[in-house]
């Protein structure tokens, strides 16, 4: 498998769940500006909407949104219990959380990176995440994970969107559950591998 990322974006969520599988896989680094891949393909080949993360398996096949790439990637390897099993009502609770975060965490911080959007409208953007934040922290107050007591692919996911908050000087620690819960994450053994691996390659630029 490869998994397509560019160092620190929203693929690290992935990376952390391979690394927390323990399947076997190749990380190529991607261009977000040029759209080209570090072993020097075209991305938008691999990938026509030009964004990471993409997995590629060793048949070819490619699947794209990190939502579906987590669960693919937890549902190799049941025994890891990254994802409730398929068709349970604790799956819908996972992809209910994958689908809060998408929408409403990762795609809200979405603006922020962008230059040509107002300082009024990021804001607006700033304001709405700490109404999020504000939703999820009640949750990590009363147990370590999303889901419980058990990590999966929604923590290593809202993991890496949380970790954004440093480049907007949103202080975590107003919520102190979250603040917690990222260091919890971070002390994990994947996700320093993961973390260390993708500082690694973006010093190699
Ligand atoms: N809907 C996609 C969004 C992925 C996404 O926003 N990727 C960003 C990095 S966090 C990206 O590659 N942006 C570059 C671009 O869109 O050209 C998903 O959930 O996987």
């Amino acid at each position: 498998m490869k998994l397509f990322f560019s160092p620190g974006a929203c693929s690290l969520s992935p990376h952390i769940v391979l690394r927390e599988a323990g399947l076997p896989f190749e990380a190529v680094k991607v261009d977000l500006a040029t759209k080209q891949t570090a072993d020097g393909a075209d991305f938008k080949a691999i990938n026509p909407k030009g964004y990471v993360p993409a997995l590629q398996l060793d048949d070819g096949r490619v699947l794209t949104e990190g939502p579906a790439i987590v669960q693919y990637l937890a549902d190799q390897v049941p025994a890891k219990q990254l994802a409730p099993a398929s068709g349970s009502w604790e799956r819908y609770r996972l992809q209910e959380w994958l689908n809060f975060i998408s929408t409403e965490i990762h795609k809200q911080f979405s603006p922020l990176f962008n230059a040509a959007i107002p300082d009024a409208v990021k804001d607006l953007q700033k304001a709405k995440l700490a109404q999020r934040f504000g939703e999820i922290a009640p949750v990590l107050e009363k147990q370590d994970y999303l889901t419980g007591s058990q990590f999966s692919v929604a923590d290593a996911y809202l993991f890496t969107v949380l970790s954004w908050s440093k480049y907007f000087h949103i202080d975590l620690n107003q919520w102190p559950g979250i603040a917690r819960f990222v260091e919890r994450v971070a002390a994990r053994p994947a996700v320093i591998e993961a973390l260390d691996a993708e500082a690694k390659a973006k010093k190699i630029a």
